[in-house]
């Protein structure tokens, strides 16, 4: 039973008896990106700090080089998984192929794979915006015992057994699912705890705000401009207001807090859009699913997409309920009359 005010270490124990496979391994992978996701929040708050400690590239006083952001953010990500002996492979935005985890006795017997974006919207680093790590985490289906392959990772998203975003906004929040509704946690920085601060995380079924860059209007397809243009006009509660921070992490946050849709459509310049179905759309689509909203890619469930590569790209509108389903409708039909 979740109570606010809870730590988040106390929901992990609490609630480990409700998830149906209760080894306490997904427990301590979720313990890990706890860990993991405060070091990183470390590093994020001091981005501001650039010029007085050293930009990505240079070294420092101390000696030491300063790493990129996102690179920074992979690396711990990843050591903090594979030390600590909680999966049999991961898959990052950041590398080019999966990683075999070997377990301390070398016999693989762990069974979870972690896909992840360590560090989603680090462009926004320099300008001191929101960003974000998602995750992803699925049984292998591959046996037990050796090396993870590449059909661990293809798996549909309807597959996955945990999703989740960290926020490093004006608060650091752990928000995540492991398929009985969406918890959200915000971090006390003064002592390095998060608290139980958002129970049963739940999408207003109906929302007033769309996201999108629209400086790519003229490339998209007719049914995405009609349906923008359906946002824009004035009949009910239209127009609708628009917020787009270009950090797919906290336009879902908000947009989950305050009813939206978040769109990257394709487009004339790219065919499947810019966002990847293993590492945010399908953890993306899960949260939404479990908080009561939805996930498309503009004609079927996100997380009924069969994947055929790690890095695959594909159009993504998530977010309240009857927004995506309005969206929907204008793909299908994108008359000009709609
Ligand atoms: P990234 O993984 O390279 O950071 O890209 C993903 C980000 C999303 O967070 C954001 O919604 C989108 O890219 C913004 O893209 P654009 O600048 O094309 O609107
Ligand atoms: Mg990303």
């Amino acid at each position: 039973m979740a109570r606010k005010n809870q730590t988040l270490g106390e929901f992990i124990i609490e609630n480990q008896s409700s998830f149906k496979y209760t080894s306490g391994e997904l427990s301590r992978l979720i313990n890990s990106i706890r860990l993991a996701a405060k070091v990183v929040n470390h590093e994020v708050n001091k981005a501001g700090l650039v010029d007085i400690i050293g930009a990505a590239g240079e070294t420092n006083v101390q000696g030491e080089d300063q790493q990129k952001l996102d690179v920074y953010a992979n690396d711990k990500f990843i050591q903090t998984l594979t030390n600590r002996n909680i999966v049999c492979g991961i898959a990052s935005e950041e590398e080019d192929d999966f990683i075999i985890v070997n377990s301390q006795d070398e016999n693989h017997q762990n069974k979870y794979v972690v896909l992840m974006d360590p560090l989603d919207g680090s462009s926004n680093i320099d300008v001191n915006v929101s960003v974000g790590t998602i995750f992803s985490v699925y049984r292998r289906i591959t046996p037990v015992g050796t090396p993870v392959q590449i059909e661990d990772f293809l798996q549909k998203g309807n597959e996955q057994v945990a999703a989740g975003y960290v926020v490093y906004g004006t608060s650091t929040m752990l928000v995540y699912t492991t398929g009985d509704g969406v918890n959200g946690f915000t971090l006390n920085p003064a002592i390095g705890t998060f608290y139980l601060s958002h129970p049963n995380m739940q999408f207003p079924e109906d929302g007033k705000i769309y996201s999108v860059n629209e400086g790519n209007y003229i490339h998209f397809p007719q049914g995405v401009k009609n349906y923008i243009k359906y946002c824009q006009e004035e009949e009910g509660d239209r127009p609708y207001t628009s917020r787009y921070i270009g950090s797919l992490v906290s336009d879902f946050h908000r947009n989950m807090i305050k009813g939206g849709i978040y769109m990257y459509p394709k487009s004339s310049k790219n065919s499947n859009g810019k966002l990847r179905l293993l590492y945010e759309c399908n953890p993306m689509a899960f949260l939404a699913e479990q908080a009561n909203g939805k996930a498309s890619d503009g004609f079927m469930r996100v997380m009924d997409i069969e994947p055929t590569e790690l890095h695959q790209r594909v159009p993504f509108f998530c977010g309240s309920k009857n927004m995506v389903e309005k969206a929907e409708e204008f793909m299908t039909f994108p008359s000009s009359e709609k």
